[in-house]
């Protein structure tokens, strides 16, 4: 069923029952970017949450930094069907960024550096709730894997986690990132295995 050789055991939960189905598990750090590596300087970064009502909250780098910070080893899943296991990653949860925003929005609009078009979009209901991993702003990944910070939305495919982010912005209205635009499905559970539109 699966393209593993054998003895490619891990420790704990066996490496293949950690496989989406369609999946095949690879070693390396594959680099999959729509458009050239954007070059950013952490001196003028900033990230943005725009409410549905307009209101934004802002961070500079440092800001940033100032939160608290997790480290999280988690499965990425890309779409193009390779997954990694046990990446690590360092940043600042979601959820403090959340903090002090009001919202009762179902969909979250992801933009990035870059000059590429909101690249994603989340449903605000699939970013909670018991199990439902965290979404982290991982920082200081190198620039060709987004830094100096990108998302990670490890429990959907990796098409959901933008490099280089700039911004999210929270909406009413279901409307299509890049991805989903170009095909990939709304949501992306990559054990249900969504991945086109109408899967
Ligand atoms: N801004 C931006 N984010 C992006 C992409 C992109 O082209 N632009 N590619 C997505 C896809 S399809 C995948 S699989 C991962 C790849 O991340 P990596 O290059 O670090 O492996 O980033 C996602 N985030
Ligand atoms: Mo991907």
């Amino acid at each position: 069923m699966n393209s593993f050789s054998p003895g490619f055991k891990g420790r704990g939960r066996h490496l293949a029952d950690r496989l989406p189905p369609g999946q095949y598990a690879t070693e390396q750090f594959p680099m999959l970017s729509a458009g050239p590596t954007p070059n950013i300087s952490t001196a003028t970064w900033a990230f943005t949450v725009t409410t549905e009502l307009g209101e934004i909250h802002s961070w500079t780098w440092e800001s940033m930094l100032a939160l608290p910070q997790q480290e999280t080893v988690q499965d990425i899943h890309c779409v193009t069907r390779w997954s990694k296991f046990d990446t690590r990653w360092r940043g600042v949860p979601l959820d403090a960024f959340f903090e002090d925003v009001e919202t009762a929005a179902d969909f979250v609009v992801v933009s990035s550096y870059g000059g590429t078009p909101p690249i994603s979009r989340w449903r605000t209901s699939s970013t909670a709730g018991p199990g439902s991993p965290t979404p982290t702003t991982a920082s200081r990944c190198p620039p060709e894997h987004g830094g100096p910070a990108r998302l990670l939305v490890p429990h959907l495919y990796f098409w959901k986690s933008a490099k280089w982010v700039r911004g999210l912005r929270l909406t009413h209205e279901d409307e299509p990132g890049f991805w989903e635009s170009v095909g990939y499905h709304s949501y992306g559970d990559p054990w249900r295995e969504q991945r086109n539109w109408g899967d």
